[in-house]
């Protein structure tokens, strides 16, 4: 496996973000992944400028510096796909995962699905955005309808196809993005279908609908997650997911064995309690990396 952090917070407006790395490194990652008996190896941190430092009038914010960073990323993907390592991206801002997403996917063949465990769609464009920031136009933009400059990261046209991608976990999702979200036919799951038929039942049909895919990319936003149990995100919402819920989503995928590179992102430890979010992030890891309560024979 190799850890790569994006301390990246030039997507949305709140500064925190960028420590989300160095959080997560501090709630042992690194040791947590070893334990379960996978070899490790730390690639550092990408270059990212601080927000001060950048020019930032324009209507997408930080347009030129997010493109910059998410080129290296992608960029950096691709050479650590190549040396088949897991890849373990911790953000950041969600804007992170163009680079991600895109590098994964152009760096093998065939189709690459994506699970997004998030509170919100990410499926805003630059006209739809109310706030200009860029973690909430990463999957648009990824299945091709973003801002040219990032939608052509990892080569021309979309990364990802949207019948390729299932969004898990929603709860706040602006007017018009349902209309994209719609119109794209991404797969969706919301807060509704997890409280009405459990989050078995939606994890295993969200399992079926990327059966077709030849590899996973799961883009794990821990604000999917509640905010009495994860105050330290970028954008709370409340209504999330629950303790066991979350464990369950990441035990169910890692039983389907099907995820190759994974983003945990939205880590903000300005907003948590003795960084227990990033500790929490650490332990959900775990169990989608095949830890288990007890082995049984099944
Ligand atoms: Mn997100």
């Amino acid at each position: 496996m190799g850890i790569f952090g994006v301390p990246m917070d030039l997507g949305q407006g709140r500064r925190g973000v960028d420590m989300g790395p160095s959080a997560i490194r501090y709630a042992r990652m690194e040791a947590a992944i070893e334990e379960l008996g996978h070899s490790v190896t730390d690639l550092g941190n990408a270059r990212v400028p601080i927000p001060e430092l950048v020019e930032s009038d324009e209507s997408v914010r930080h347009l030129d510096a997010v493109r910059t960073v998410c080129e290296e990323v992608a960029g950096r993907t691709r050479e650590v796909v190549s040396e088949e390592l897991f890849p373990v991206f911790l953000g950041g801002d969600h804007s992170i995962s163009i680079g991600t997403v895109s590098g994964v996917a152009g760096a093998s063949g065939g189709r690459t699905g994506v699970i997004w465990l998030d509170a919100h769609a990410d499926f805003n464009t630059p006209a739809t955005s109310p706030s200009g920031n860029i973690h909430g136009m990463p999957l648009a933009t990824l299945t091709g309808n973003g801002p040219p400059s990032l939608v052509e990261i990892g080569g021309a046209g979309a990364s990802v196809r949207p019948e390729d991608v299932v969004l898990i976990g929603l709860r706040s999702v602006d007017l018009e993005e349902r209309n994209l979200l719609h119109a794209a036919g991404a797969r969706a799951y919301t807060m509704k279908e997890i409280d009405a038929y459990g989050v078995a039942r939606v994890v295993r049909q969200a399992m079926k609908d990327l059966s077709h895919v030849d590899r996973v990319h799961l883009s794990f936003d821990l604000d999917v997650l509640d905010p009495e149990i994860a105050p330290g995100v970028g954008t709370p919402v409340r209504g999330g997911l629950t303790y066991r819920e979350a464990h369950l989503v990441m035990e169910l995928i890692n039983e389907a064995g099907v995820v190759t590179s994974l983003d945990v992102v939205e880590v903000n430890p300005i907003l948590d309690v003795r960084n227990g979010t990033a500790a929490l992030a650490v332990e959900l890891v775990e169990s989608l990396l095949g830890r288990r309560i007890i082995d049984l024979p099944v």
